[in-house]
């Protein structure tokens, strides 16, 4: 009875599934160590767990049998790195802040093409289009996502700091005055470019744009606007 049960059922059922699921707690705990690291130390453990799985595939291939001993050896050697990054990622040893782990770390945002503008001199912001940049004091973007609203600024000129910052607009577009401030731009010294992210998203409509160092001659005015494709769509049906 015990034969039977170990050739129809444990051996072509219950083994395969058993490695299945060893498998699978192996890599997700694996992927968990990885996650709860930093990036260093994730990059650094992923290389040696590489190579020692390597290693040990290889000896193990070569000879014939391993006696106890070696095998021991082996199978601390594979281990010892797994333990070492475990305890690193559960805080065990090491002191990793929460805001290093690989979990927490935000994918860099990246701004819509068309929510890119430079500056190029201390007279106007200016549009970037095919190497060029057309000075300007309008500047319209298609709405974003409610809870961001991501923008690029880069400064082009090495001659003077920058930055672009966006306030209320106080007045109309005629004659655009700043209101209250709602993302104030990081300053650029040198040539160089930021990612800024106004939080929350800006709702459609005009807004105030300025170098907060040349608050007299480079400013204009940001419309953001309603893209509006699901009124068009709804519109565009057969009915
Ligand atoms: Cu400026």
């Amino acid at each position: 009875m015990q034969t039977d049960f170990r050739n129809r059922v444990f051996l072509p059922v219950l083994l395969p599934l058993l490695i299945l699921l060893g498998m699978a707690a192996f890599i997700g705990v694996f992927a968990l160590t990885l996650l709860y690291s930093t990036h260093e130390a994730s990059l650094m453990l992923a290389a040696v767990a590489a190579g020692g799985i390597l290693f040990v595939i290889s000896l193990a291939a070569s000879q014939d049998k391993l006696d106890p001993v070696r095998r021991g050896v082996l199978g601390v050697a594979v281990l010892v790195p797994f333990l070492i990054g475990g305890a690193y990622a559960a805080g065990l040893i090491g002191d990793i802040g929460d805001e290093e782990r690989m979990i927490n770390v935000e994918p860099p945002a990246e701004a819509p093409e068309d929510a890119i503008l430079a500056a190029e001199n201390d007279q106007e912001f200016c549009l970037p289009s095919n190497g060029d940049c057309e000075p300007t004091e309008f500047w319209s973007v298609a709405a974003q996502d409610e809870a961001q609203f991501i923008y690029l600024f880069e400064n082009r000129d090495d001659a003077a700091p920058h930055n672009l910052s966006i306030r209320e607009l106080e007045g109309d577009r005629d004659d655009p005055q700043p209101g209250e401030v709602i993302h104030e731009g990081e300053l650029l010294t040198s040539v160089g470019e930021v990612t800024e992210n106004v939080e929350p998203g800006l709702e459609p409509g005009d807004y105030y744009f300025v170098c907060d160092v040349h608050a007299s001659t480079m400013t204009g005015v940001l419309e953001v606007t309603d893209n509006g494709g699901e009124d068009n769509g709804d519109d565009a049906g057969e009915a």
